[in-house]
């Protein structure tokens, strides 16, 4: 059933029309997914989100709920249009994404009909403060940027760009990464789901202050040996900030903020990260011996290859109400960090690396004594998933880090007492109560 629900998952956002078609398409799918994981177990196991996750997300990209702000259209572009149109209408679309952001200026926004789009797209003009340009799916339709005929360009790429929104599609099956941004600044990209590229889901190198928010980024490969496809990567840059974000079966790691400074990452649940020989860990927060500062607020990893949240050497992290559980290495490894109120249960070699020096340590559950009996559930498919158990010793166990928080304790990990994955995931769920500092410059 599980295999089915993640197939219908996985291709959800194509089936918006001909349910019929739809249901074919899910036969066929999971008789060859059953065929693969039978021949080739381990090598290329199908992913699947799980039920606690999916109820989660399943709304975010592609979903019946219209999202916030809703914005004008100024630009269209659709399957069987033509890009000698003039694009202004509904009636005119260009037929590439790529005629549409060359003619796009600071507050065009551009709809894109439902559909397989098959080129590849550079954006090389900027928006402007308050009046960026906007690239969503037309609303109740699903555009899916596809790269299966590309050969070696991201799909979506913006170079030297400021004031871009992208909104709402699916990009999928690039030969490198799925959207890529290079020396772009104050870039938006939300409720999009990035998968089966050859690359990294999302990456954005040398730009500051761009927000990634309800992205999901899965099953992102590069072969042969698994080592570079992050599901997000911030790989440089400043200020720049995750916010909500599922990342799972990614061959290398879930996020990876490595050399960027003062990153912010909240709300996010990677899982499953780690294929071929990639390096396996849900959140791989820093790198080179630097001071990176990044912080990671109410966030989950369970199930990665090696570690929940590796330090990967980078100095000066801030983790606050973090989960980790059933890593195949260690829940937290870091050194000369601050963590506080995390909750780490069941990983393979231990909560927190006890070689690692120099933490700043307060309210974590494994000073604290806390196992498995903290939770309601270690079951993924559980609606409960991690949830906290009320006599289980995480509630009220931690330190207050906010002037919201009570001063008799707040609850330890990324979950409060009877909060679920599928209610703080949820689209439109309130952002981070977590308090504290936000990253300094
Ligand atoms: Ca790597
Ligand atoms: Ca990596």
């Amino acid at each position: 059933m599980g295999l089915v629900r993640s197939i219908m998952y996985t291709i959800q956002a194509l089936t918006h029309r001909g349910p019929l078609l739809a249901r074919a398409i899910v036969v066929v799918c999971a008789a060859l997914a059953l065929l693969l994981s039978a021949c080739v177990p381990g090598v290329f196991a199908s992913s699947r989100l799980p039920d606690s996750v999916a109820t989660a997300v399943e709304a975010w990209v592609c979903g019946e709920e219209p999202l916030s702000p809703a914005y004008q259209p100024t630009l269209f572009v659709a399957t069987n249009g033509s890009d000698a149109s003039d694009g202004r209408s509904v009636e005119a679309p260009f037929k590439t994404l790529q005629r549409a952001v060359d003619e796009a200026g600071p507050g065009d926004v551009v709809w894109v009909r439902g559909g397989v789009y098959g080129s590849d797209v550079e954006f090389r003009r900027s928006g402007l403060p308050g009046r960026p340009i906007v690239v969503e799916s037309y609303p109740g339709e699903c555009a899916v940027f596809d790269g299966a005929g590309l050969e070696r360009v991201q799909r979506i790429r913006l170079t030297g760009v400021r004031h871009v929104v992208l909104r709402n599609f699916v990009v999928r099956n690039s030969p490198s990464e799925g959207v890529f941004l290079m020396d772009s600044h104050d870039v938006t990209v939300s409720h999009v789901r990035s998968h089966h590229n050859h690359m990294s889901g999302f990456l954005t190198m040398g730009g500051d202050r761009n927000l990634f928010s309800h992205v999901i980024a899965h099953d992102n490969v590069d072969r042969p040996h698994g080592g570079d496809a992050d599901g997000i990567g911030i790989s440089t840059g400043d200020g720049n900030r995750i916010h909500y974000c599922v990342t799972f079966a990614n061959s290398d790691d879930g996020v990876d903020t490595w050399l960027s400074t003062n990153t912010l990452v909240e709300r996010c649940v990677s899982f499953d990260n780690g294929r071929l020989e990639g390096d396996g860990n849900g959140f791989k927060l820093g790198g080179g011996n630097e001071q990176v500062g990044t912080v990671v607020r109410r966030s989950i990893a369970f199930g990665n290859k090696v570690d929940g949240f590796d330090y990967n050497s980078g100095r000066g992290l801030l983790l606050e109400h973090n989960t980790a559980f059933a890593n195949g290495r260690y829940g937290f490894v870091t050194r000369d960090a601050q963590l506080h109120n995390n909750l780490s249960v069941g990983n393979g070699a231990g909560d927190q690396a006890s070689s690692e020096r120099g933490n700043v340590l307060r309210g974590n559950s494994w000073t604290l004594g806390l196992g498995e009996e903290a939770l309601l559930s270690t079951d993924p498919d559980h609606p409960r998933f991690l949830g906290l158990a009320e006599l289980g010793g995480a509630v009220g166990s931690g330190v207050p880090l906010g002037a919201g928080d009570s001063a008799g304790g707040v609850d330890v990990g990324a979950l409060t007492l009877g909060e679920r994955i599928a209610s703080a995931w949820r689209l439109g769920a309130a952002a981070s109560d977590a308090g504290g500092p936000r990253p300094s410059r």
